[in-house]
């Protein structure tokens, strides 16, 4: 009996292990998210750390793999891995799983390591919730090149941009409405979302979290003085972009703690606007898409960028360019966006 519970232990110690590594390599490589990484990695030290309380030389002598009758054993509706999310996805289940098995299986050995395993294991719930959000929602922002935002309180107005920016091949639009009451708020946001969703635009409500999520748009930008960031996620439906504005490079390393799906970098030049914030200039642009590097989190850089300055900005790293005035005060919206996002795609290229 004693020989069954260390031969279950050793092998889904084993299981679980092999599990946290591939959510590990997800992280790292393909989120590219040092922060989730370095959780995953702390989990598996942790796991590690919690085997050694046994008595480790019965384990192994315990492990019989070339008698053991589940080795190659498969049912038919076993998870098809087609992509990496797929393998992220079953990574978490047998991680789960197997420290479900340990949990069980060591209360008869070590109640202490016992214990610690089903902490492990609702660790590992949270940790997986929080890769596939922020994977779910970067996955969605990665694409976006051409971001418009449309400040207006005027129904109609906010309407006709929104289909002509649309018509002119933007990525995401951001409605950006203020002194406005709720009620014609989530009227008015409802429509933008709807023609935003039609044409596969993403859709980013201004400060307001809460209408955000009731009238279902893709995401909410929040300024430094907005709802804190933890907080929206607890209100969340669904995966949400959230995005923050950052003008310094202490706001950006908040931020990136935050884990948002993407940051504002900003104003890069002056605008009337947002006139009440000091320009931060190229410079910021190049420190923070390096900072950013290695975070995984996406970013727009905004403020005062025109078709004549655009080129620098990318120049300076930018990979994704959000514009108010450019377009919106353009005489012709839709062609506006159109070059602007065709000065985007040759930089691209190169
Ligand atoms: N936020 P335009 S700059 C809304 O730096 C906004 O956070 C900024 O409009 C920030 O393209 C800005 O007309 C204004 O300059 C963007």
């Amino acid at each position: 009996m004693d020989r069954a519970i260390y031969r279950i232990i050793d092998a889904n110690f084993n299981r679980a292990r092999e599990a946290i590594r591939v959510i590990e390599e997800f992280c790292r490589f393909f989120l590219n998210s040092a922060l989730l990484t370095e959780r995953a990695k702390q989990f598996r030290h942790e796991l590690s750390a919690c085997l050694d309380e046994l008595d480790t030389s019965k384990l192994i002598s315990s492990r019989d793999t070339l008698t053991d009758v589940g080795v190659g054993q498969t049912v038919n509706n076993q998870l098809q891995r087609t992509n990496l999310k797929d393998c992220f996805t079953a990574a978490c289940k047998r991680l789960t799983e197997a420290l479900r098995t340990i949990a069980e299986t060591t209360q008869t050995l070590s109640p202490s390591v016992s214990e610690t395993v089903e902490k492990l294991r609702y660790t590992a719930y949270t940790l997986e919730k929080d890769i596939v959000i922020f994977s779910d929602t970067t996955e969605k922002f990665k694409s976006v090149k051409l971001y418009v935002i449309i400040t207006s309180n005027l129904p109609a107005e906010v309407i006709s941009l929104t289909q002509s920016c649309v018509a002119g091949n933007v990525d995401c639009i951001q409605l950006r409405t203020k002194n406005i009451n709720d009620d014609q708020l989530v009227a008015l946001a409802g429509e933008f979302v709807k023609i935003c969703r039609t044409a596969g635009v993403l859709s980013i409500i201004n400060d307001r979290a809460d209408i955000a999520i009731a009238i279902g748009a893709d995401g909410v930008h929040l300024g430094q003085n907005d709802l804190p960031v933890e907080h929206v996620r607890k209100l969340q439906l669904s995966p949400l972009i959230i995005g923050k504005s950052t003008h310094s490079l202490k706001q950006l390393r908040n931020a990136c703690s935050e884990h948002v799906t993407y940051v504002s970098l900003g104003p890069v030049f002056a605008t009337d606007t947002k006139p009440t914030v000091e320009p931060v200039g190229l410079e910021y642009v190049n420190q923070a898409v390096e900072i950013l590097a290695d975070t995984g989190i996406c970013h727009v850089a905004i403020g005062g960028i025109t078709p004549e300055n655009i080129l620098s900005v990318l120049k300076a790293g930018a990979k994704t360019i959000a514009v108010c005035s450019a377009v919106t005060k353009a005489g012709d919206t839709t062609t506006a966006c159109q070059r602007l996002k065709q000065k985007i795609a040759v930089l691209d290229e190169k």
